[in-house]
């Protein structure tokens, strides 16, 4: 492609101004990434735990803090897994007729495509265990809203006293189960990219210097011409 001087000269003032923008936060490729953040929060909070990610028998995060209305989200990694409600006296039992169940999972790979998720009607400490034979005694027990003297340590410690683990026989209940709401991190191997995302800090700095090699070019044949 031949340019004349000419238009090369007038497109130079473009060049510079992108190449001394200055911050990157100044850029339109920044400014409007951030802006849809704020207006698509869902009206209703949901925190959501990992169940068995990675291979680990534990809830992740534990210990969860939720107001009264907000939801909590269970996402169940392989082999299989369950979310029940117990008792603080008797770990991993389930609480009985009134308390929520999940199911059973059974997950291949990944994290399965449904979730279990229970709204918080009160700020009652909510004892969570999963049914299946000996997670709960190896250490896969959590809490919401404990206090001070019912800790999820005085759970752990008795959940790894029990004989067994009383798997429910009942149906699933006191929580509603679909389609997984929120992003789940995917294990660290499938995670991590080297690639920048567009508008990322590392891709504006390449279009910036870009910007600043064409400019110096630009400006050297100019510079040429008006001299020839
Ligand atoms: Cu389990």
């Amino acid at each position: 492609m031949i340019l004349s001087p000419t238009v090369l000269l007038l497109s130079l003032p473009l060049a510079l101004a992108q190449y001394g923008g200055g911050s990157p936060a100044a850029s339109p490729t920044t400014s409007s990434t951030s802006a849809p953040a704020s207006t698509t929060a869902p009206s209703v909070s949901i925190q959501t735990v990992t169940v068995g990610e990675n291979n680990q028998l534990v809830f992740n995060p534990d210990t969860i803090t939720a107001a009264v209305g907000s939801e909590v989200e269970f996402i169940f990694f392989p082999p299989s897994h369950s979310v029940v409600q117990a008792a603080f006296d008797a770990p991993c039992q389930p609480i009985g007729n009134n308390g929520f169940y999940s199911g059973a999972f059974t997950t291949s790979s990944g994290s399965n495509a449904n979730s279990f998720t229970i709204t918080i009607n009160d700020t009652n400490p909510i004892w969570i265990f999963c049914g299946f034979p000996g997670h709960c005694e190896a250490g896969l027990v959590g809490v919401i809203n404990p206090n001070a003297s019912q800790t999820l340590s005085l759970f752990k410690a008795a959940a790894a006293k029990v004989s067994s683990t009383t798997d429910p026989t009942f149906a699933p209940q006191g929580g509603v189960i679909g389609p997984v709401q929120a992003a789940v991190s995917a294990s660290p191997s499938s995670s991590v990219s080297a690639t920048p995302k567009p508008g990322s800090a590392s891709e504006i700095k390449g279009s910036t210097l870009w910007a600043g090699l064409l400019a110096t070019v630009v400006t050297a044949w100019g510079i040429a011409e008006l001299m020839a």
